[in-house]
């Protein structure tokens, strides 16, 4: 399996996060990309595709937002990287606001996310990891992966969250879509649900979302992520999502994948996009499910059983001393 990553992805490193109430190193660090590359061989740079691709999936004042905080944010005389901490809960009306305080908490959710000069250019060539990974799919082969870093399932149209910034998920299938595949369905098999890759395709039917994930009546992203969310017009129907207890083990993971898997089956997708995490595995450092390293080529094996074009993303997974070996087991099951 062809699998794609850029050097120029390590670039972004926030230096803190605002967890649990107290700021603590920034868990998606560079040396999680970095154990990730040292385990897998055959890493191949993605090509530059450009910026058309993301600008399907998010809006265009999110993407200045992106590239011009970090100057805005220092030109106010910030210390450290761009954080929110004002968020407009009482709805979205389109102010014309141009302070940067007021900019990174209309195009966020949380304060867990943290924006650096490095973010915009780490981001852009984790999408075009993504995107070499789909065009090898739609070139013919069974599968392709991509060590996306910074991770992208929880950004929406317009906002970052959850350590994402530009949706990979969603890229990829609108990718696709244009490319000619009628229906794309996205298995998310990361901790977290993804809110941002449900709520991009919430009302639309051409793409199926169907998420495995800590409940969120206990685990992030709180909001998102509850069995009654179904989606919304033509969309209704398509989408899925399956919260689990924490400490679940294999045996619940993979009977919830497979009800996954069967839901997505009777939609008829032409291409499959994996959002796969390693955050589910026994000891993550931020995580409370119980899948142990020999369970992931188990889980991949019923995913690639299915047959279909399958563009496998990297999302989450925190133990980085594990996470060489978590991948590439969920590959080789693959
Ligand atoms: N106390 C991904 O795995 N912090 N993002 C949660 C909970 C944010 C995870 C704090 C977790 C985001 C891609
Ligand atoms: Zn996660």
């Amino acid at each position: 399996m062809r699998r794609f990553f850029s050097p120029r992805q390590l670039a972004h490193a926030p230096l803190q996060e605002l967890h649990n109430g107290g700021f603590t190193a920034y868990a998606e660090s560079p040396a999680r990309a970095e154990a990730m590359a040292a385990a897998l061989d055959g890493l191949e740079l993605p090509a530059d595709q450009g910026e058309a691709a993301i600008r399907r999936v998010h809006a265009p004042a999110y993407l200045d937002f992106l590239k011009t905080a970090p100057a805005k944010w220092a030109e106010a005389g910030r210390p450290g990287d761009v954080m929110g901490y004002v968020w407009p809960i009482v709805g979205r009306r389109p102010l014309r606001l141009s302070r940067i305080d007021a900019l990174v908490g209309q195009y966020s959710f949380d304060a867990s996310t943290p924006l650096t000069a490095d973010t915009w250019d780490a981001a852009y060539w984790s999408t075009q990891s993504a995107l070499s990974a789909l065009a090898a799919v739609q070139g013919g082969d069974r599968a392709a992966f991509a060590l996306c870093r910074p991770p992208g399932h929880h950004a929406g149209a317009d906002y970052l969250g959850g350590y994402c910034y530009l949706n990979t998920a969603a890229i990829t299938a609108q990718a696709a879509r244009d490319g000619g595949a009628g229906r794309v369905a996205v298995l998310d098999i990361d901790y977290h649900h993804g809110n941002g890759t449900q709520d991009i395709f919430y009302d639309r039917g051409d793409v199926f979302y169907a998420s495995l994930h800590a409940d969120p009546a206990t685990d992030y992203p709180f909001y998102w992520g509850h069995a009654d969310e179904q989606g919304a017009g033509a969309g209704l129907g398509a989408n899925l999502n399956l919260p689990l207890p924490q400490g679940t083990t294999l045996n619940g993971f993979r009977a919830a994948q497979t009800t996954a898997l069967d839901a997505i089956a009777a939609f008829g997708p032409d291409l499959l996009v994996v959002s796969f995490g390693a955050d589910t595995w026994e000891g993550d450092p931020i995580s409370h499910l119980k899948l142990k390293t020999e369970d992931y080529s188990i889980l991949a094996a019923d995913i690639a059983a299915r047959g279909w074009p399958t563009v496998i993303l990297m999302e989450g997974g925190y133990a980085v001393e594990a996470l060489g070996r978590n991948v590439a087991g969920f590959l080789a099951g693959f």
